[in-house]
């Protein structure tokens, strides 16, 4: 059973979503997803730096004082112009961050140890004079040496920030090595602590998890998870993984809302829905073989983790095709109104059978077919 800890969701698709390769919202996208996003009801947004381009600012602003319920942060260089933009443009709070392994230390900014925590202190102690929420972020966490991320962590604490960040910034992490290192950081700081996963090897939601096992308050996720390369955690991942453990985790969010949030911004970006999305791919909750429909049309829960109507979608049972059973046969004459017995639909699945043996059968040819037994 989870940790009954209280937690938040980070949606970036605002910010590490437009990262990914085929993004690229209008004003008025960014708006409907904010919106989308706040009616769901992630406690928090994040959005591209003020400092990225002109609109990029003034969608900060717009969006940042539309009176959402959802808090409006931005992610900016840990630079003074940078924290000045975000405040001016009304952010609620600002996310800081720094590459702190060797590899991006060396081919990214080339800064020591001690110029970073310079830096950070100046632009926290701005930033704590304008009352903003403040997170600070060792980019590439995993690949840092753990005694630089206790130092670097233990004195931005210090300097007063409402929150760490542990980002997976290349998706090399293994879910024990998440644990292990949010369970150090946890009982090395006072703050809360967010992580943020890539998917590089598969692992941004099981990673996610045991951050939040570990003592995790604050998970980011964005919509279908896109994200730089093959982006990070998805949404819909990281509340499909809490609602099969229980349902309570997640009550709070308007889950009905989520397959057409991942629609609305697949169809934005201009990718279909993974087939393999949790809640929202067309075949989540579609079950095809025989022993899997007969069971699951007697007890929804022996192949249903997550309950379909929880999240506005419905169970579909397949039955054009080879691997049907007489059961799904049954259930489908049921639906057209038609009484077999249990005699007529194992020679009806024969027939399908048979046929499916043959080429692919749709689901016309196969009503028709059980039209023969009607009375
Ligand atoms: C980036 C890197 C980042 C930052 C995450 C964070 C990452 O694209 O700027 O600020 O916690 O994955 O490290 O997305
Ligand atoms: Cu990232």
């Amino acid at each position: 059973m989870p940790p009954h800890e209280p937690f938040a969701l980070i949606d970036c698709t605002l910010r590490e979503g437009e990262q990914f390769a085929t993004a690229r919202f209008s004003s008025a996208q960014r708006l409907a997803i904010a919106e989308a996003l706040d009616a769901f009801g992630v406690e928090y947004i994040e959005l591209t730096s003020p400092a990225a381009s002109p609109q990029s600012a003034r969608d900060l602003a717009l969006i940042a004082r539309r009176g959402l319920r959802t808090r409006v942060l931005t992610h900016v260089r840990c630079h003074p112009d940078d924290a000045r933009l975000a405040v001016e443009c009304g952010a609620q709070g600002v996310n800081l961050l720094y590459a702190t392994s060797e590899t991006l230390r060396r081919a990214s900014h080339g800064r020591a140890i001690e110029a970073i925590l310079s830096e950070a202190e100046a632009v926290i102690g701005y930033l704590r004079r304008h009352n903003v929420e403040i997170r600070f972020s060792c980019e590439d966490t995993f690949r840092t040496d753990p005694a630089v991320l206790a130092r670097v962590y233990a004195a931005v604490a210090a300097m007063g920030v409402r929150r760490v960040g542990l980002a997976d910034t290349v998706g090399i992490a293994t879910p024990r090595q998440v644990y292990a290192t949010v369970a150090a950081v946890r009982a090395a700081v006072p703050c809360e602590i967010e992580f943020h996963g890539h998917n590089d090897a598969g692992c941004a939601v099981a990673n996610a998890y045991c951050a939040y096992e570990a003592g995790a308050t604050h998970l980011d996720v964005t919509v279908l998870g896109i994200g730089e390369r093959n982006g990070i955690a998805s949404l819909g991942g990281v509340v499909a993984r809490l609602a099969s453990l229980d349902p309570a985790l997640v009550a709070r969010y308007d889950l009905a809302l989520l397959p057409e949030l991942d629609r609305m911004v697949a169809a934005m970006v201009g990718v279909p829905i993974p087939f393999d999305a949790p809640i929202s791919s067309p075949y989540a909750f579609h079950h095809k073989a025989g022993l899997h429909t007969r069971a699951v049309l007697s007890d929804p829960r022996s192949y249903e983790v997550l309950d379909p109507a929880a999240f506005g979608r419905a169970r579909t049972v397949a039955v054009a095709h080879r691997l049907v059973g007489w059961h799904a046969v049954a259930e489908r004459g049921r639906e057209l109104g038609i009484a077999l017995s249990e005699a007529a639909a194992r020679e009806a699945a024969a027939r399908i059978k048979a046929l499916g043996d043959d080429h692919d059968l749709d689901g016309t040819t196969v009503d028709e077919l059980l039209y023969e037994y009607a009375e």
